[in-house]
Order: C-alpha cells, then structure tokens, then sequence
C-alpha cells in the first residue's frame, strides 16, 4: 500500500481525493492546508485524521511514499522543494510555475534528490485525446500534417476558481497550457509558434481568448484555439474538440466525444468517447474528472516500476516554453517564436 499526503484541500483537491479513493493500493493518509477551515472540512469529508497547517511539519512527521501538491502555481516551488528535500515523491499541479527558471529549479531539486517528479497535466488523458492517440498509433490516416485543437466556451470558471478572474495571464496559463500539451502528445514538439491574446470579459484582469498557430518538428502545422467568451446553443465545457488531417485519411473528435475517422472513400468509424460518470463524478466536469483518475493511475504505475511519469516535471518543460512562447509572441505583436527541441 502506498501511502501518500495531499497538500492544498481547495476547489479541485476534492477530485484527487475521491480518485485516490478509488484506485487500488494507495492511501491518502494525512492533509495539509494554511486554512484550517478548508482542512478539517476535507479531513472529515474523507475521514483523514491526520492534518498539518504546515508542510514543513508534514514531511517532518509524517513517512511518505509521496506527496501530491494541489496548490495554485504561485506555491508550488517552495512546496516542491521541501519534497524534494524530504526524498519525496513529488505530483505538483499545473501549471507547474509562473516562470521557467521556477519550473527549471523544481525539476534539479528533484533530479538531485533522485525523486520522481510528474506534472498533473490531465487532459491528454482524457478518453477522446487517447483514443486520437491511438488512431494515430494504428496508421489509420497515415502521416498528420495538421490539426486544431479548439476549446471554446462561456461557461463560469469564476464562480469556483475566483483567482482566476485576478491575474494578469488567464487563459493560456490555465487552460491553454492543457490544450498545447494536447497538441505536443499527438503532434509532438513545435518549432514556432504565433500568438494573439483578447480580453473580452471586462470583469477580469487577464486575456480571456488566445489563437495559437504552431509549427511541429515533424512538420506538421496546428492551430490551438481557446476561449471563455463563446457562448453556443450547447455550452461545451469542458470539451476540446480535435481536427487532425494525414496523408491518408482524418480524425475528428466533435462535440458529444464523438470521434470520426475518415479514409478518402469516406467515414470509416465512429467511437462513441463518453468517459465514465464515477460516483462521485458530475456533469459537466466528468470528463475532466475522470482524466484526474486515469493520471493517478498512471502516476502508481510509475512508482511501482520506477518508469518515468508521461508528464514529468522534464516533459512539461515543453509544454511551459509553449506557454512562455505565446505570451512573448502576443507581447510583440505576434511575432513567431522559436523553441528549442533539444
Ligand atoms: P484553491 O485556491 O481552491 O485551493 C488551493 C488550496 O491550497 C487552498 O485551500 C490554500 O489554502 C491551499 N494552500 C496554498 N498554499 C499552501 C501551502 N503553502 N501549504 C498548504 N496549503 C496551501 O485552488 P484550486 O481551484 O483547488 O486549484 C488548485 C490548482 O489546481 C491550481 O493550480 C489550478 O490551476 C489547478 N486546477 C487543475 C485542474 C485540472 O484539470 N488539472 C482543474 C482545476 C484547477
Ligand atoms: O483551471 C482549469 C483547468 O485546469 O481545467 C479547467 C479549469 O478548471 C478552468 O479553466
């Protein structure tokens, strides 16, 4: 039985606490959170009786197979060097940091203490994005030469994330560092990438909708599309829809979670991708919630075979610089920015 602590009981801990819950081997046995009124309600909620107000306290008392940090980024660099200095295991939330040196300085302090250190960046483990993954992987449409990955929506994150109306970065921080790890999983790396930002909602402080035109490694050219200001007939949330074209044939997964596969004669299959609805699942969130599940899992699959974490502290480097990439191209009146692929 592994035997983990979760740092940080706010809005999106409840989802890690009941997949934990449910998976086979792990057990969450203590709590740490500043705010003690948010730490005795989850202790209670989960039946946790071991709580801290302090991390420092936690890896000192406490003997830990790991940790999961679920704290906002601003946080994450102290608490994942104190892991690291304890020799713990370390899960940090996205986004990883606020700047690259941060997330370099995260991922040394890990590399140094030999502790695995994975990012829980979990949209590429939604039921649609890995069943894209897999068409790609069979052959299906040959060799993608392009593909967007679009998530638009008006649905109100404010209401349950309120700091998310208070920064000065928004949407490619938060969500759009989802979509561009999406499009590095089935397009791989990028070489360029090109930014527009637009604050639409005057009641926030940060860029509410980013366009993002990228270039990968192998060629390939995608388009990552994002927005909270799009109201439709049926909102979305928290769906990203996928268009990927290849030398032979092209995928779609449409609203619904529905994915196409199309060859040149036409449609050659459709999969219904609906994830799971847990028990302590709700719509809209399912889809979401589930992925939060499926990279827990994966997480006890690396701890027990010492592999290292899909999206590792190292790979989410990548996904960073993209992030860092189009803030500096929006900055500079959408100039293409080069990354390193090294
Ligand atoms: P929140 O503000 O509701 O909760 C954060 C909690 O951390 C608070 O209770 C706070 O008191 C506690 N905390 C902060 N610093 C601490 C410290 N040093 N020691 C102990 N406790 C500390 O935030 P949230 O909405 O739950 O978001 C947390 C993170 O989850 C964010 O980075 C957010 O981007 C991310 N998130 C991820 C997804 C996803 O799908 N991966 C979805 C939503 C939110
Ligand atoms: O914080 C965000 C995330 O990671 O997924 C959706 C979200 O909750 C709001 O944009």
């Amino acid at each position: 039985m592994k035997r983990g602590a979760l740092i940080g009981c706010g809005f999106f801990s409840y989802n890690h606490l009941h997949a934990w819950q449910q998976l086979e081997g792990v057990e969450i046995v203590a709590l740490c959170d500043r705010d003690t009124a948010r730490l005795a309600q989850a202790a209670q909620d989960f039946g946790i009786a071991r709580t801290y107000t302090d991390a420092g306290e936690l890896f000192a008392r406490e003997q830990l197979d790991f940790v999961d940090i679920a704290t906002t980024v601003h946080t994450h660099r102290a608490l994942v060097e104190l892991a690291a200095a304890a020799r713990v295991p370390c899960i940090c939330q996205k986004p990883f940091a606020p700047t690259l040196d941060d997330a370099l300085a995260m991922v040394a302090a890990c590399a140094a203490a030999s502790v695995p250190l994975m990012v829980h960046e979990n949209f590429r483990w939604q039921t649609p994005v890995q069943a894209a993954r897999r068409v790609l992987d069979s052959g299906a449409i040959g060799t993608p030469f392009w593909g967007r990955f679009s998530f638009r929506s008006a649905f109100d994150v404010y209401r349950t994330q309120p700091y998310l109306a208070q920064g000065q970065r928004f949407i490619i921080e938060d969500l759009g560092i989802h979509v561009l790890d999406i499009a590095r999983f089935l397009l791989g790396d990028v070489t360029t990438l090109n930014a527009t930002t637009q604050r639409v909602n005057p009641r926030i402080a940060g860029e509410d909708v980013a366009t993002m035109l990228m270039r990968h490694a192998s060629g390939a050219t995608s388009v990552v599309d994002c927005s909270y200001a799009s109201p439709r007939a049926e909102e979305l949330f928290p769906q990203t829809l996928l268009e990927i074209d290849g030398s032979d044939g092209s995928l779609r997964v449409d609203a619904g979670y529905r994915l196409h596969v199309y060859s040149r004669s036409g449609v050659q299959s459709t999969q219904n991708c609906e994830p799971p609805l847990h028990a302590w699942a709700q719509r809209p969130w399912f889809n979401i919630q589930d992925s939060v599940l499926n990279i827990q899992a994966h997480w006890l699959d690396c701890l027990a075979t010492g592999c290292e974490p899909q999206t590792s502290g190292r790979d989410n480097l990548r996904t960073l610089a993209l992030v860092e990439a189009a803030y500096r191209s929006a900055g500079s009146g959408q100039q293409a920015v080069s990354l390193s692929c090294d």
